[in-house]
C-alpha cells in the first residue's frame, strides 16, 4: 500500500505533491499519526467536495420540515441539490411539510447589478401567503456575498411584518474551504435563535438525536427501536426535524449525537447552556447500535429501561442473524474503499465487518483532524485564516434554565466508560497498512481502484459512474443509491441485501473501461508518410 501512495504522489509537480503528501498516510500500528484536514482543496484538482451553501443549506437547515427554506441566489445553487439528498420528513400537527418545493430568488444579471434584496423580500410575502410556514430561513448563495446584500435587514424586517421566525445565513458558498464550514454557520444560528425558546413538558427518558438527517429514512428506523425500548425522542437536529422540536430541545436529559463532524458544535453549546450532556452514539451497524443502546441505557441507570433495552435488541437482531450470516459467508473476505463527507467513511466500517469486508481504504471530503485523529487532538489543531473567518460564538450557562441532569460525580464516573463529550477518530479504528486519505480527488481514486481493485467503494454521485465504468462496483455513501434505510438493525439488513446483490451481480465482468477499447486521442501529424 505504501506503493499505492508513492504512485499517486508520483503525477504531480513538486508543490502539489509536498500539499498532497501531507493529506494521507499508511496506518502504523499504535503509532500517533498526524494528517492534514481541512484545508484548501488545489486549484485545478477534481474534489468531490460541496461548498459552504451545501453545508449550512443542504445539511443542516433543509431537513426541518416546516420552514420553507429560500435559496438567495441563481436558480442553479437552489435546482442542484433538489432532493437529491434524500432526506425525508414527516408533517407533525401543524400539518406544514414543504421538503419536496425549492424555493429560489432566482437572482438575474439585473439584480446582480441593481441589488437582490426587494426580491427576496418580495419572495418571503410570496411564501408567507402561499404557505404559511411555521418559520422561513433565508440562505445566501455566492453573488449575494459578492455584492453585499443585508440579508439580516431583510430577515429582520419580514420576521416583523410576518410575525413568524426568520433566519438569515451568509454561507455563501467560497465562505471556508467546503460544506464543514456551512455546518458551523447553521449551528450558531439555531443556537442563538431558536434552541431554548419554547418550554416542552417533561418526560421521561427524554432525548435529542443530533447529526442524524434521516437519509433514506434513517431517522424512522432509529426512532422505532428507541421508543419500543421506552425513550422519549424530544427532537432530532435535523432529519424529519420541526421548528418548535429544535426550540424545545433543551428540555431532554441527554443529546446522542451521530454525525459529529456536522453538530459537535450545537452538542457543546448546549452542555454548557442548559447542562445538557452529550454522547456520541453510532447508530450504523448491528455491534455497534447494540452498543449504542446499552450506553443510553447505563446513562439513565434505570434497572427497567436497561432490561427493556436486552429484550428489545435480543428481539431485533434474532430477525436479523440468519439472514446477515448467510450474506456475510458471500462476502467474506472482500475489501472496500470508503471515501465520503464527514463521517460515514468510519461509521459504516463496523457494518461492513460484520459482513467480512475490510475497510482498505477511508478518507473524508471535508472532515478536521479531530474526525481522524480524536478529539483530543482539538487544543492542538492550528487555526487558520479559512477557519478564523467563521465565527465562533460563546455562550453561558442559562441561570433559569441550567441544571444538571445527575449528579456531578456520577456523569464524572460514567465518563470513564462511556464517550461522553468523545469520538476516537478514524485512524484508530483502521487496520495495520491500511490507507487514510484526506480529500481525496479523481485522478487518485483512478489510481486506486486500479491498483488495489477492490470489491465495493463507498462514495459519491460525482465519482460513482467512473469507477463503475472501471468494472468496480460503487454505492453512493450518501444517497444510498435511492434505498435505505440503513442505520438500526433493520436497516442493516437492508444494506447488506443492497450491497451483495451489487457486488455479486455479474455484470462487472463484461464491462471493458472504455479506454481499453479504443484510444482517446486519434489523429494525423501532418507532413509524415502514412
Ligand atoms: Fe455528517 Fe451527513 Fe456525513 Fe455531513 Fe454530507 Fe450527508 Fe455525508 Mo453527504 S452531515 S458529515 S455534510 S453524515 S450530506 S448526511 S452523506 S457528505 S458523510
Ligand atoms: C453535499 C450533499 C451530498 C452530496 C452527495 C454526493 C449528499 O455535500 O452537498 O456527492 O454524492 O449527501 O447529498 O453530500
Amino acid at each position: 500500500n505504501k506503493k499505492v501512495i508513492d504512485k499517486i504522489l508520483d503525477v504531480y509537480p513538486a508543490k502539489v505533491m509536498k500539499n498532497r503528501k501531507e493529506h494521507m498516510l499508511l496506518k502504523d500500528g499504535g503509532k500517533i499519526q498526524e494528517i492534514a484536514a481541512n484545508t484548501r482543496t488545489i486549484p485545478g484538482i477534481i474534489t468531490n467536495r460541496g461548498c459552504c451553501y451545501a453545508g449550512c443549506k443542504g445539511v443542516v437547515i433543509g431537513p426541518i420540515v416546516d420552514m420553507v427554506h429560500i435559496v438567495h441566489g441563481p436558480v442553479g445553487c437552489s435546482y442542484y441539490a433538489w432532493g437529491t439528498r434524500r432526506n425525508k420528513g414527516k408533517a407533525r400537527e401543524n400539518g406544514k411539510n414543504f421538503l419536496n418545493y425549492c424555493f429560489t430568488t432566482d437572482m438575474q444579471e439585473s439584480d446582480i447589478v441593481f441589488g437582490g434584496e426587494k426580491k427576496l423580500m418580495a419572495a418571503i410575502d410570496e411564501a408567507v401567503e402561499i404557505f404559511n410556514p411555521r418559520a422561513i430561513s433565508i440562505s445566501a448563495t455566492c453573488p449575494v456575498g459578492l455584492i453585499g446584500d443585508d440579508i439580516h435587514k431583510v430577515a429582520k424586517n419580514a420576521k416583523e411584518k410576518h410575525g413568524i421566525p426568520v433566519l438569515s445565513f451568509s454561507c455563501e458558498g467560497y465562505k471556508g474551504v467546503s460544506q464543514s464550514a456551512g455546518h458551523h454557520i447553521a449551528n450558531n444560528k439555531l443556537m442563538q435563535e431558536v434552541v431554548g425558546t419554547m418550554d416542552a413538558e417533561k418526560k421521561t427518558f427524554s432525548i435529542n438525536l443530533l447529526g442524524e438527517y434521516n437519509i433514506g429514512g434513517d431517522e424512522w428506523e432509529i426512532s422505532r427501536v428507541l421508543q419500543k425500548i421506552g425513550y422519549n425522542v424530544v427532537c432530532t437536529m435535523t432529519g424529519n426535524g420541526s421548528y418548535d422540536d429544535i426550540a424545545k430541545s433543551h428540555n431532554a436529559d441527554l443529546n446522542l449525537v451521530q454525525c459529529h463532524r456536522s453538530i459537535n458544535y450545537i452538542a457543546d453549546m448546549i452542555e454548557t447552556k442548559y447542562g445538557l450532556p452529550w454522547m456520541k452514539v453510532n447508530f450504523i451497524g448491528v455491534e455497534n447500535f447494540t452498543q449504542s443502546l446499552r450506553n443510553m441505557a447505563k446513562f439513565f441507570g434505570d434497572p427497567e429501561l436497561l432490561a427493556r433495552t436486552e429484550e428489545v435488541i435480543a428481539e431485533e437482531t434474532s430477525d436479523i442473524e440468519e439472514e446477515m450470516e448467510t450474506i456475510r459467508q458471500k462476502l467474506e473476505g472482500k475489501t472496500a474503499v470508503l471515501y465520503v463527507g464527514g463521517s460515514r467513511a468510519h461509521h459504516y466500517q463496523g457494518l461492513l465487518k460484520e459482513l467480512g469486508i475490510s475497510t482498505v481504504v477511508a478518507g473524508y471530503e471535508f472532515a478536521h483532524r479531530d474526525d481522524y485523529e480524536g478529539r483530543d487532538i482539538i487544543p492542538y489543531i492550528k487555526i487558520d485564516a479559512d477557519s478564523r473567518n467563521i465565527e465562533e460564538i460563546k455562550v453561558e450557562k442559562d441561570e433559569k434554565n441550567y441544571f444538571l441532569r445527575i449528579p456531578e460525580d456520577r456523569l464524572e464516573e460514567l465518563k470513564k466508560e462511556l464517550p461522553f463529550n468523545q469520538y476516537e477518530g478514524l485512524i484508530k479504528d483502521m487496520e495495520d497498512g491500511s490507507l487514510v486519505i484526506d480529500d481525496l480527488n479523481h485522478i487518485e481514486t483512478e489510481i486506486i481502484v486500479k491498483a488495489l481493485k477492490p470489491s465495493i467503494v463507498g462514495s459519491g454521485v460525482k465519482d460513482k459512474y467512473i469507477i463503475q465504468k472501471m468494472g468496480v462496483y460503487s454505492k453512493q455513501l450518501h444517497s444510498y443509491d435511492y434505498s435505505g434505510p440503513y442505520a438500526g438493525y433493520k436497516g442493516a439488513i437492508n444494506f447488506a441485501r443492497d450491497i451483495a446483490a451489487g457486488m455479486l451481480t455479474p455484470a462487472w465482468s463484461y464491462i471493458t473501461a472504455p479506454w481499453r477499447k479504443e484510444p482517446l486521442l486519434t489523429g494525423k501529424v501532418s507532413n509524415m508518410e502514412g
